[in-house]
C-alpha cells in the first residue's frame, strides 16, 4: 500500500542548502568582527550538531577566546544568520533531482506531505518559495521546524511532533533524509526512511535505512542505488514505495 504521507527533510536532502548556510555563518562572523571562518572540512565536523545555535554554542565551547566574544550573543548571531541564508536561498538552491517530481505526484494522488528539520523556519520558506513559488508552505500539511520542539535530531522530537499533527502512524508514513543524525531521528520515530547522502554526508553510517540512493531519481536520470530497496527500480515514486514498505 502507498504511504499515506511523505515527510521531508529539508537541508541536504530537498536542496543541497549546506553551503549557503556555510557562507551564512561566515559572513555574519567576519560582519561582526569576529575572527571566525569555518572551512568545508571545519563546517563538515560541525554539522555532526543539528540547530544552527547549537553548532555556534558548541563551536564557542572549543574556541579559546569564544566566550568572552561571543557570550550571550548566540542567539543574537544566529538571528542575523538567518536573515543572511534566507535571502541566498532565495535566489538559489535548486531542489535535488526526483524531489518536484515526487512532491507533485504526492499531490496528484493525495498522499499528505510534512516537512521535518532542524532548520530555522524563514529558512523553510525561502527554499520552498523559490522552488515553488507563491504559498509553496500550503503544498505541506505539517511544517515542523527548528525550535517547535525541545530536542533537535538525532532526538525522533521533530518526526514524533509530525506525527502527531498528521494524526498518522509512523508505518503509514515515509521519511526522507540525507544525514546520519537524520535517520536516527526519523527511526528513534519508527519510521521508514528513504537516504539520499549529501555532499556532507556522503559515506556516513546509513544503516537502518529502507534505501540508500545518490538521489529519488528522474525518467532520463536514474538513481544510483547504493543498499537496501531499490536495486531494481530506476526513480522513487509512490507506488516503487509502497513496494519497498510491503517487502
Ligand atoms: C540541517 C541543520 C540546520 C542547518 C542550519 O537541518 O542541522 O541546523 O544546518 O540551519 P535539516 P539553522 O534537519 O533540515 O537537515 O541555522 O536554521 O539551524
Ligand atoms: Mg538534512
Amino acid at each position: 500500500m502507498i504511504p499515506k504521507a511523505l515527510i521531508f527533510d529539508v537541508d541536504g536532502t530537498l536542496a543541497e542548502t549546506e553551503e549557503l548556510h556555510r557562507q551564512a555563518f561566515n559572513e555574519t562572523f567576519a560582519a561582526e568582527g569576529l575572527p571566525w571562518h569555518w572551512d568545508k572540512a571545519a563546517y563538515r565536523r560541525l554539522l555532526d550538531v543539528a540547530g544552527g545555535k547549537e553548532r555556534i554554542a558548541h563551536f564557542l565551547a572549543s574556541e579559546p577566546e569564544g566566550a568572552y566574544r561571543a557570550a550571550g550573543r548566540i542567539a543574537e548571531l544566529h538571528a542575523a544568520k538567518t536573515q543572511r541564508y534566507t535571502a541566498l536561498a532565495a535566489v538559489g538552491a535548486p531542489l535535488r533531482p526526483g524531489v518536484a517530481r515526487l512532491i507533485r505526484e504526492a499531490q496528484r494522488a493525495g498522499a499528505r506531505l510534512a516537512i521535518a528539520t532542524t532548520t530555522s523556519l524563514p529558512n523553510v520558506e525561502a527554499l520552498l518559495g523559490a522552488a515553488f513559488g507563491g504559498d509553496a508552505l500550503a503544498l505541506f500539511d505539517v511544517v515542523g521546524a527548528g525550535d517547535v520542539v525541545p530536542a533537535k535530531k538525532p532526538a525522533p522530537d521533530i518526526y514524533n511532533y509530525v506525527l502527531e499533527q498528521l494524526a498518522l502512524p509512523a508505518d503509514a508514513c515515509v521519511a526522507f533524509e540525507d544525514s546520519t543524525n537524520g535517520l536516527k531521528a526519523a527511526r528513534g520515530a519508527g519510521l521508514a526512511t528513504i537516504v539520499t547522502p549529501g555532499i556532507y554526508t556522503e559515506g556516513d553510517d546509513f544503516n537502518g535505512a529502507l534505501a540508500l540512493l545518490s538521489d529519488l531519481g528522474e525518467p532520463d536520470a536514474p538513481y544510483r542505488h547504493l543498499a537496501g530497496a531499490g536495486a531494481g527500480d530506476a526513480i522513487v515514486t509512490l507506488a516503487t514505495l509502497g513496494r519497498w514498505l510491503a517487502a
